[in-house]
């Protein structure tokens, strides 16, 4: 059994020293060319976000070319300038910037170089150092791939070489987050303890990437309703409905307010007010009597949609005012509350 496991064991070593030992000398062989740093981190706002492209084991190189892809709602491409990596074999180099285009298609943007040495150049550069510096103006919050295409080195014969490993790099842009609330808007203005109404809370998303947070709606200072993770893409608004169940609440007047949480800025509108009162108690003055009575009448059979729609009426909020209605105010007549 000990045998065996040794055995294994030293297949084991004998394999990942193998494993080993091929990468590193692949890696030794082979030119790479890398976005340098692999990751870049930038807010928004920023002016602008710099990158470079360098290489490493580079062998006898007299010329280089490639393209780099970006994302264009993401990035702005201004400039390159040429980096120390050809200029060190002593002669003159021709730096030529064939494309800054954001518009390469509807998604991506590209930039594309070429550098080589002047003259009669029997020597290329070996080594590494860096191809170049890529500026960026940051637009907007997400991640941009930059990715290296196209990739050409040249030897001083000018032959081709191959091949040439590469890798991408990614800037991060740090959007900024605006929630704001633009509208709290209550149903009923008028509702009888013990009944549930609706509270419209309108939401828009100000800032410049999609937020993910929650609104929580208060009476007072009181937490009536909460909606959890609410995602809302920049740019957008949306509506989001809320309920109040006023059993438990005193009676009284309340002022309704929505927050958005957790986003920086101000986030909450104090907008509307709801008087909590007796059942029937539609024009909420304290007393359930013949003038809620009429009110009633004035707005039965009627919907939302109606011309005489009474939100207040509707005192078992079914959007309907209905002999339903009609009785619940019944049950409370002539009570009052000082
Ligand atoms: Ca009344
Ligand atoms: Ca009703």
């Amino acid at each position: 059994m000990r045998k065996t496991k040794s055995l294994v064991l030293a297949a084991l070593t004998f394999f990942s020293s193998l494993i080993i030992f091929t990468s590193c000398s692949k890696a030794v062989s082979t030119p790479t060319e890398y976005v340098d740093p692999p990751q870049t981190t930038v807010w928004s706002n920023a002016t602008s976000v710099s990158i470079n492209v360098s290489i490493i084991q580079a062998v006898n190189v007299s010329g280089w070319e490639f393209s780099l892809y970006y994302v264009n709602s993401i990035l702005h491409s201004i400039t390159a300038t040429e980096g120390d990596f050809l200029a060190k074999g002593g002669a003159s180099t021709w730096f030529w910037i064939g494309e800054l285009n954001d518009n390469f298609n509807s998604t991506h943007g590209r930039v594309s170089l070429t550098c080589i040495q002047l003259g009669n150049i029997s020597n290329g550069v070996s080594g590494s150092g860096t191809l170049t510096t890529i500026t960026f103006q940051p637009l907007a919050g997400g991640n941009s791939t930059l990715h290296l295409s196209d990739l050409v080195l040249a030897d001083p014969g000018g032959n081709k070489m191959t091949p040439i490993n590469s890798f991408d790099g990614t800037v991060r842009v740090l959007g900024t987050v605006d929630i704001a609330i633009t509208s709290v808007t209550p149903l009923k203005t008028v509702v009888g303890q013990g009944y549930s109404m609706k509270i419209n809370v309108t939401i828009k998303n100000q800032g410049d990437q999609t937020a993910t947070f929650n609104v929580t709606t208060y009476a007072n200072t009181t937490a009536i309703d909460t909606a959890l993770n609410i995602s809302l893409s920049n740019g957008n608004s949306t509506i989001v409905t809320f309920t109040w169940n006023t059993t438990d609440w005193s009676k009284g007047n309340y002022t309704i307010s929505g927050s958005a949480w957790p986003v920086p800025g101000n986030n909450t509108l104090v907008d509307g007010s709801v008087f909590v009162t007796i059942p029937g108690d539609i024009k909420g003055d304290n007393v359930v009597d013949i003038y809620d009575a009429i009110l009633l009448s004035n707005a039965f059979n009627t919907r939302p949609d109606s011309s005489n729609w009474n939100p207040n009426a509707d005192i078992n909020g079914d959007n309907v005012v209905d002999i339903y209605d009609a009785i619940i105010l019944a049950n409370h007549y002539n009570q009052h509350y000082t």
